[in-house]
């Protein structure tokens, strides 16, 4: 007997009333599109040492990263099952420099920004690693081009990441709540596992890179003393595990601009707008450190931002450690 057959389907629930009245008949499909990508990229994750598809391609991307074969196979079937949903009229990709415009008339379509496999540096080392995507309607009548795709954060209609870890788990978010699903592999179907989801009050854990101490500012040096004196530190090195951790158990993810990255290293599009969206909607906060991620007016497609997100009032003690100078 299937472990499901008691809960609702991510299929079910994309189908339900609520999700449709939100926004439409088409929002259903681009999530599902995305349930159906990651099937594909959990199956290539698992089996990546076996098959041989570990390792660099030895191509730079956009980032002036090089480029791992699982980021590029990512890349390539979520451009694929969303371009496949007949609800997609552009697609922007970490991995891929311009914004893909998806073929034919899209009357009343998504625009969808993401990171189609985050965490690469765990990839090869069996750490857990996700996809992360934010979703926008598109402007009634608009033509799409590439500024299209340059949209305020509070504009996403929902809000999506994956986790494959110890499970695979699909997170959620639209205007009406935040919900978790769990990849059952018997029937293949994410099925309803976290109704719901708010952020905890209590706040056990802080995670940023401590090697990057010793080239923050003062401010931002004594903002995370705090945390380093309160908090257990958890840091994974993957922004979807680390934040999923603390979205689920209350925490601070932090990754302030430095002497090195004065913009952070974090994406303003397909990073910290999309989880940006889920913490608001789970009743925490999403920051530069400065202002709120989701009022930037986005310049460029692959600008980076400063990021600190998590319970709200410790982003808001952070803000104002930091703002304090
Ligand atoms: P990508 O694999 O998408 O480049 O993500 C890696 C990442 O952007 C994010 O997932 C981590 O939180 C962060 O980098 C880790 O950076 P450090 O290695 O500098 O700690």
């Amino acid at each position: 007997m299937s472990a499901v057959e008691h809960r609702t389907t991510l299929q079910e629930y994309v189908n339900s009333e609520s999700l449709n009245q939100v926004d439409g008949d088409g929002l259903g499909a681009v999530i599902m599109a995305i349930a159906d990508g990651s099937i594909q990229v959990q199956r290539q994750v698992q089996h990546a040492a076996l098959g041989d598809a570990l390792g660099t391609t030895g191509e730079i991307n956009v980032q002036g990263e090089i480029v791992q074969r699982l980021d590029q196979a990512s890349s390539e079937i979520f451009v694929q099952t969303l371009s496949g949903s007949g609800h997609v009229a552009a697609i922007g990709c970490e991995e891929i420099e311009r914004p893909v415009i998806v073929e034919g008339e899209v009357a009343d379509g998504y625009i969808v920004l993401m990171d189609p496999l985050d965490g690469s540096s765990n990839i090869d080392v069996a750490v857990s690693i996700g996809s992360i995507f934010g979703i926008w309607k598109k402007k009634p009548g608009e033509t799409v081009n590439d500024d299209s795709l340059l949209r305020l954060g509070s504009e996403q209609v929902a809000a999506a990441y994956l986790v494959y870890g110890s499970s695979t788990v699909l997170v959620l978010a639209t205007k009406n709540n935040v919900c978790g699903f769990t990849l059952d592999s018997e029937s293949g179907a994410f099925a309803l596992t976290h109704p719901n989801i708010k952020i905890p009050e209590e706040c056990p854990y802080y995670s940023t890179n401590e090697g990057n101490n010793k080239v923050l500012d003062e401010p931002t040096q004594k903002a995370i003393a705090n945390l380093r004196n309160k908090y257990s530190q958890r840091y994974v090195g993957s922004l979807v595990a680390d934040f999923h951790r603390n979205l689920l158990k209350g925490g601070i993810f932090a990754y302030p601009a430095d002497q090195n990255r004065k913009d952070g290293r974090l994406r303003l599009m397909y990073e910290a707008n999309p989880l940006g969206f889920v913490a608001e909607q789970a009743g925490g906060a999403a920051s530069t450190g400065y202002r709120r991620i989701l009022d930037i007016i986005p310049e460029q497609l692959h600008q980076r931002t400063p990021l600190i997100l998590g319970n709200k009032d410790v982003v808001e003690e952070m803000v104002s450690v930091i703002k304090a100078g």
